[in-house]
């Protein structure tokens, strides 16, 4: 509710505010606020309250918060909307069936998804509130083949992010997972809704693991932000939000604006394949090898075993 998120960016980690003070400067009943605070420490935020002194916010919750996103989502500039699930099939799945509904960019969250998925239709393992499950739909009007420069401007806002927020230093694997030590941290896939050749929604997927869950043992090359630093107390997943949906902005907007060019070296520097073998499937056929560069539109040149140097566009790589 509105009152929630009004509430909710009052309250001060560092300092009280009195009930008066919010009932004053929000025009509501204390009684209204009282309940409010309680709703929301039902949504897992700490607030502490003391007589004369007021409300104080301890601890955010451990998981997201639907209200603190609702904030952040008000105070976009690029999302219109969020659309927030416990638990769906797959937010993708919800995305397109709301590509009707407006002609807005929005953003489908989900704390558990019964049916996420990855590329080709493999599965994406999204147990609930261990991960983030987003779909974000993005409507540029643009040439569907600048498709495979909005992958490369996406994957550095989402490693940004996780490295912002978590003091990592994630790394990207070309062309759709972010990793950290040599696992999968993230998945991502971008899927493009196009009139005549014309983009009318880019529907991107993406998945992160956050917090450790012994359903993901079952799948060597993956692990959590939690299984990395090793402990889940500093782990702020709305903060985490806010520097993704900053540096989603961002780089959306340079990727309206700018040439691949221009962030070529920065995504160099966070790329994890340049001088590794490589085993490369595209388009069902398997071949080793060694990744050299990506050029200015965003190919990736390999030099295979043969000796021929190949320009790839996208592919599955194992390395
Ligand atoms: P992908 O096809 O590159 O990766 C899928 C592969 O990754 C699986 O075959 C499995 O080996 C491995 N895997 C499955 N689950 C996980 C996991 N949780 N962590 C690490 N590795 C895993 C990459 O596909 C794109 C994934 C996008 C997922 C998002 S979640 C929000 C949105 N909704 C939806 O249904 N999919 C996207």
């Amino acid at each position: 509710s509105n009152l929630k998120k009004e509430i909710l960016s009052l309250l001060d980690r560092e300092q009280f505010i009195s009930g008066q003070n919010i009932a004053d400067t929000l025009g509501v009943s204390r009684t209204a606020i009282w309940k409010t605070i309680q709703s929301l420490k039902e949504e897992g935020y700490s607030i502490e309250s003391v007589t004369s002194k007021g409300y104080h916010l301890k601890n955010p919750p451990k998981y997201l918060s639907p209200t603190a996103l609702s904030v952040l989502i008000g105070q976009s500039g690029l999302f219109s909307n969020v659309e927030y699930f416990t638990t769906t099939p797959s937010t993708q799945k919800e995305a397109f069936r709301m590509l009707s509904e407006t002609k807005d960019s929005f953003m489908v969250v989900a704390e558990e998804q019964t049916q996420g998925r990855g590329r080709f239709d493999r599965h994406w393992d999204s147990p609930g509130k261990t991960g983030i499950y987003i779909s974000l739909v993005l409507r540029p009007n643009i040439p569907i083949t600048e498709i495979i420069r909005f992958n490369l401007f996406i994957s550095l806002a989402i490693s940004k992010s996780l490295d912002e927020a978590f003091g990592v230093d994630t790394g990207i694997k070309w062309p759709n997972d972010i990793y950290l030590d040599d696992k999968k941290i993230c998945g991502f896939l971008t899927e493009v809704v196009s009139e005549s050749g014309v983009i009318n929604a880019i529907i991107c997927g993406i998945g992160i693991n956050i917090f450790k869950d012994d359903s993901r043992l079952k799948i060597p090359t993956a692990t959590s932000i939690e299984d990395i630093i090793g402990s889940s107390e500093k782990i702020d997943v709305d903060s985490f939000m806010e520097r993704f949906l900053d540096n989603i902005e961002i780089y959306y907007n340079r990727f309206l604006n700018e040439p691949f060019s221009l962030i070529r070296e920065d995504w160099k520097e966070k790329s994890i394949i340049f001088g590794k073998e490589l085993r490369i499937t595209e388009t069902g056929s398997m071949f080793m090898a060694r990744a050299l560069d990506i050029n200015e539109d965003g190919f990736l040149e390999v030099l295979d075993e043969e000796g021929n140097i190949r320009k790839i566009i996208s592919a599955d790589i194992e390395l």
